[in-house]
């Protein structure tokens, strides 16, 4: 519980915080050290650090057999797993996606010299509105990107429907959704390809990593080639290739955190419950509520705030959370169209995404993990509530202080 009474308990009014100790939304899950330090050093002892080794071949068989795909290509992050896929798939020109994600997903077909069209999204998912799709294509189209945002699956038959009708490939950016399903069918398996990201702030991680997983034979062998600059064999190059390969060390990690996965998606599953019962009945915070009939990981807790409501804006709420040492994160503001450079490359962009502009105003993600307690989460749950309802103190206070 928390010991606020008054306004000038809370931190941000010089209070002491909540917590002595900084509460992170990607806190790293770490997993089991001793198997850990065993392959570190294996690897160390047989002195094969990189270079599709031992572990990398290793985790890429338990990713695909976990996922029941074909093809699983480790990459040193997700990032670079977008890249080869967007090069190996000939992307040019246009390539539509959310403006509703992170701005790895605009920036790597930017990169590329692609110009990324921002689609709008669905209020109910947060993902790519299939209805608004068909009105972004145009004769440069080259494919499609779309995002199965904090985990939660696209529209992904429809999706498929509308690429298959304009004869554009549909790639997903699974960055968030390892260990997710469909309607009974793995993330992973979907469209020309997907990506993951096994970055450190993710469920299983590799402290940096990714993988691109397909289930088409030629289109795997070509990232696998480019991955390692496009060589076939010692001394042959066949083909353009850049290093975008996972290490070692980052695989022995991966390989270890996968083992433990049930037991993250476990305990996230448990924090979740835990704020759904703690923030249940807080007027003006919804918490994001997940489809029970498909695999989730619960890796991010994804909440609204309604200023209307609760009296208080996601922001204010945010500055109150910081100051007590909660490190709450409003991904994904203020959405891709509106950071640098696309900003000044497509100024009007965001009049064609209301709900994208509506919902970067509103939300927040807030610690979770297997770093953190039932205990902490009733903390943060009773700040909000405390927060919410001296509402308007807090707002005359803000006034003041203006
Ligand atoms: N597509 C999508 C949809 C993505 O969300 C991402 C990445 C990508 C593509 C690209 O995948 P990668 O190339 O990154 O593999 C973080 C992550 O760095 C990023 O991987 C992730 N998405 C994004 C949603 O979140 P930042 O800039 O917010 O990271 P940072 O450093 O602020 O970390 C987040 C929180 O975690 C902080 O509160 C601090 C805490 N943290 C972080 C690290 C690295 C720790 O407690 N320990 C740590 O070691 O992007």
């Amino acid at each position: 519980m928390t010991s606020k009474r008054s306004l000038d308990d809370l931190a941000l009014y010089g209070g002491e915080p909540a917590f002595a100790y900084p509460l992170h939304v990607g806190c790293p899950n770490i997993g089991d050290r001793d198997r850990l330090f065993d392959r570190i050093n294996d690897l160390l002892d047989r002195r094969w650090l990189t270079n599709d080794g031992q572990y990398v071949q290793a985790f890429e068989q338990a990713v695909q057999s976990m996922i029941g795909v074909r093809h699983c290509i480790a990459t040193s992050n997700g990032s670079s797993a977008i890249a080869l896929l967007v090069k190996a798939l000939g992307f040019s020109g246009e390539v539509i996606v959310p403006s509703f994600t992170f701005i790895a997903t605009a920036h790597v077909l930017y990169w590329q010299g692609i110009k990324p069209i921002f689609c709008d999204i669905d209020p109910n998912t947060y993902n790519l509105d299939p209805d608004k799709l068909a009105s972004c294509i145009t004769t440069e189209t080259s494919g499609i990107m779309c995002v199965h945002i904090f985990g939660r699956p696209c529209a992904v038959e429809k999706l498929m429907e509308i690429a298959t009708h304009h004869s554009l490939p549909l790639i997903f950016d699974a960055a968030h959704a390892f260990g997710c399903s469909y309607e009974g069918i793995n993330i992973g398996n979907f469209g020309n390809a997907e990506i993951f990201s096994f970055h450190a702030t993710k469920f299983v991680n590799s402290f940096e990593g990714g993988a691109v997983v397909t289930n088409d034979d030629e289109l795997a062998k070509k990232i696998r080639l480019m991955r390692n600059f496009g060589f076939e064999g010692m001394d042959n190059v066949i083909s353009i290739g850049i290093n975008a390969k996972m290490n070692e060390v980052s695989a022995a990690m991966g390989l270890t955190s996968l083992e433990c996965g049930k037991s993250f998606i476990q305990k996230n599953r448990e924090n979740y419950e835990c704020y759904r019962r703690m923030l249940e009945g807080i007027q003006g915070i919804s918490l994001n509520i997940y489809q029970e009939l498909d695999d989730f990981n619960y890796q991010y807790i994804v909440v609204e705030i309604d200023a209307a409501l609760s009296g208080t804006h996601r922001d204010v709420l945010l500055d109150i959370l910081r100051a007590e040492n909660i490190l709450a994160r409003r991904y994904f503001y203020p959405g891709c169209h509106r950071m640098e450079p696309y900003r000044t490359l497509q100024p009007n962009v965001g009049a064609r995404l209301p709900e994208t502009e509506k919902l970067v105003d509103r939300v927040m993600c807030l610690p979770t993990g297997t770093a953190i307690s039932a205990d902490e989460i009733n903390t943060i749950a009773d700040i909000i509530r405390f927060t919410f309802s001296h509402a308007t103190d807090i707002k005359e206070r803000l006034v003041e202080i203006k």
